[in-house]
């Protein structure tokens, strides 16, 4: 509150390795089927890249990650945890996850818990938001992997007067540059990180 300092932290993509631990069990699961290697992997969804090889890989790549155990599966990305703790432990400063659960709802809320609660310890749990609409979240610093962030509240966030954007390296271990504006993202799927304030 006050003059604190808000940095909301995605999970898959920033702190969780969703992409190898999809390709890993899709592979495992579905072994004469055709895949994308990671280098081939473009754009934020995966599905719909699966769909445009072949219409019926988009439903069996959503299998992958509604089963049992894949979310807690994953690992975690180097360098993102030990930055997440890190910023905690800075002064006036308030750190959250911030992530969107799938709506098939039965592993996934309850595994992204027990993820942090893993490789963030308990008292971290209290730190979790979970919800399909980050921009509803009031925040200063949101870092997501995802280059689109739309929602109820999105013109107020692209509208928003000191938006400072941060380029970070494949995690967020290496912040290595920053700039005035609003949503900047990489072709290759760089990370992006996003400071919105009001
Ligand atoms: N997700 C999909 N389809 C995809 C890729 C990811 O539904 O093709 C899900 C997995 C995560 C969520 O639950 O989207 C990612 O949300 P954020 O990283 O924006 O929190």
């Amino acid at each position: 509150s006050g003059n604190r300092l808000r940095v909301l932290v995605d999970m898959d993509g920033v702190l969780a390795d969703f992409e190898g631990g999809f390709l890993k069990k899709y592979r495992a699961r579905y072994p004469d089927e055709p895949y994308i290697t990671l280098d081939d992997r473009r754009g934020f969804w995966v599905s719909t890249q699966y769909g445009q090889l072949r219409s019926d890989l988009c439903e069996k790549a959503i299998s992958i990650w509604e089963s049992k155990d894949f979310f807690i599966e994953l690992e975690p990305l180097p360098g993102g945890v030990e930055a997440v703790k890190e910023m905690a432990k800075m002064d006036n400063t308030d750190v959250f996850i911030c992530t969107s659960p799938i709506k098939h709802y039965k592993h996934c809320p309850y595994e992204k818990y027990a993820w942090v609660e893993k490789h963030l310890g308990h008292d971290f749990l209290e730190q979790v938001i979970l919800t399909r609409d980050k921009t509803l979240i009031t925040g200063d610093i949101l870092i997501d992997d995802k280059p689109d962030i739309l929602g109820e509240d999105s013109l107020h966030v692209n509208a928003c007067e000191h938006a400072v954007l941060m380029l970070v390296n494949q995690h967020l271990n290496r912040v290595i540059s920053s700039t005035c504006g609003s949503i900047i993202s990489d072709t290759h799927g760089q990370k992006l990180l996003l400071i919105f304030s009001q």
